[in-house]
């Protein structure tokens, strides 16, 4: 399988990609739900994407399996003891920071465990104490539980946006007091989830239905994790690890993030009503890159899921496609470390591109979801990335994606890799949520 795109017009592209840009803003066709889809962008505002596959620059992507020294990776151990090591050091030096290595000194407390949601579901709160000091960043984890279940379940995890009241208008979730994105239309006051927050995002989050499947959910408000602004760390986990933090290689808040869905993890496994070994973490957009990074590192998450998670997250950057490693580093620098800054507009010159973010899943089930009005996130760059994972989980004997070319719209396909774009824009539908639940039950109970 090439790792080259086939055009050999786009050397003359990076200089016309200026020119479209202005077209773009003429036309007001490039960006614009991109551009006013979050309140903290802090970067420039000059910015249009491509949108142009002619446009796309040359690019070759790194092989995966050639390690470091040129070697050509053939086997599983070559790949456990020296790859997969080579390929994480990379993602920590180059783009989300080094994550502190344990032990961590957190403590859980399980709140309240009753039935819920007219008795088909149990529903759990646990806190989770992030660190020693009992005045320092904590989270709740919520935790349905379908009552019908008969033994250990297996269940999703994922971040949310805006607390774990958003998720359900079950009145007995404990609203957050902490700070929030602002948002109007969910009941976000001065940063401050209200009574109005609760259930303000059920949309995404078709509990009843995914309870009905057989599967739990547990999720947690990211914002507990790390503040999503860039305040310089000052906030959240971060002064915590002190020895993580600073430099060129500092943890991120997309680091952190994801080192907080292995803290969450830590509990469900002791958790006797959830499957230890059938824990699936999921993600949307920043929380997808987040989930895929958690994923890549944490080998106890049985099946990973990324939706929509766009650059830095499933999108191959070396396409400069719709969110550009540029543009992200420039409206979200926390989000990264000052080491990805070094690569926009320089894609070619990063170690690493998002299909090895990819490949670090393997053996285990990776599902990618994108939406083909998100061009933002760059939905086929999502579909090559989770294609030319594809030989590292050859190496294991195990499916790579089904097909060579981008499928059409609704129609999924899935082996130990599975992809599919649906109808829409930048979301969690319901048709997605089904898609991972018939993925899971094609590995976990198949
Ligand atoms: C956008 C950002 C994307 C994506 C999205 C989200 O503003 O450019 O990378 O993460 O936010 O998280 O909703």
């Amino acid at each position: 399988m090439p790792l080259s795109n086939r055009s050999t017009l786009s050397r003359t592209a990076r200089s016309t990609r200026l020119s479209t840009v202005i077209v773009c803003i003429l036309v007001l066709a490039c960006g614009s739900e991109a551009d006013t889809r979050d309140a903290t962008t802090s970067g420039s505002d000059d910015f249009a994407a491509n949108y142009d596959e002619a446009l796309i620059p040359d690019y070759t992507l790194p092989d995966p399996l050639v390690s470091l020294s040129g070697a050509h990776v053939t086997d599983v151990d070559t790949w456990r003891t020296v790859r997969r090591p080579e390929i994480l050091a990379s993602y920590e030096q180059h783009v989300f920071g080094e994550t502190p290595k344990g032990p961590f000194e957190t403590s859980t407390e399980v709140l309240s465990a009753e039935p819920a949601l007219a008795g088909v579901a149990i529903r759990k709160e646990v806190r989770v104490q992030l660190t020693a000091d009992p005045a320092g960043p904590a989270f709740i984890i919520l935790l349905y539980l379908p009552n019908s279940a008969s033994g250990p379940t297996p269940t999703f995890l994922a971040l949310n946006f805006y607390g774990n009241a958003s998720v359900h208008a079950d009145p007995d979730i404990t609203l957050s007091a902490e700070w929030m994105r602002q948002n109007d239309d969910f009941g976000i006051v001065d940063n401050r989830a209200t009574e109005a927050t609760r259930g303000a995002r059920s949309s995404r989050w078709p509990v009843e239905r995914i309870l009905e499947r057989g599967y739990g959910l547990a999720t947690l408000y990211y914002g507990d994790i790390d503040p999503d602004y860039d305040d310089g760390f000052e906030n959240g986990v971060h002064p915590y690890f002190n020895d993580v933090v600073g430099g060129p290689n500092s943890w991120s808040s997309i680091g952190a993030w994801s080192w907080g869905l292995s803290r969450a993890m830590d509990y469900l496994v002791t958790d006797a009503d959830v499957d230890p070994d059938q824990v699936m973490v999921m993600g949307h957009s920043r929380l997808g890159k987040a989930a895929l990074w958690a994923g890549a590192q944490d080998e106890r998450f049985a099946i990973v899921i990324s939706n929509d998670s766009g650059a830095g997250g499933a999108a191959l950057s070396r396409r400069a496609y719709g969110e550009t490693v540029a543009r992200i580093n420039d409206v979200f620098p926390h989000w990264f470390n000052p080491v990805f800054k070094r690569y926009g507009e320089n894609e070619s010159e990063l170690p690493v591109d998002q299909h090895m973010l990819l490949s670090l899943v393997a053996p285990r089930p990776l599902y990618v979801a994108s939406a083909i009005e998100d061009r933002w996130a760059d939905p086929r760059g999502e579909f090559l990335s989770a294609r030319h994972a594809g030989p590292v989980y050859q190496l294991f004997g195990e499916d790579p994606l089904p097909v060579e070319e981008w499928p059409d719209v609704g129609t999924p396909v899935m082996g130990t890799v599975g992809y599919h774009v649906r109808a829409g824009g930048h979301d969690v539908l319901p048709y997605d949520w089904e898609r991972f639940m018939d993925f899971a039950d094609k590995h976990l109970r198949g």
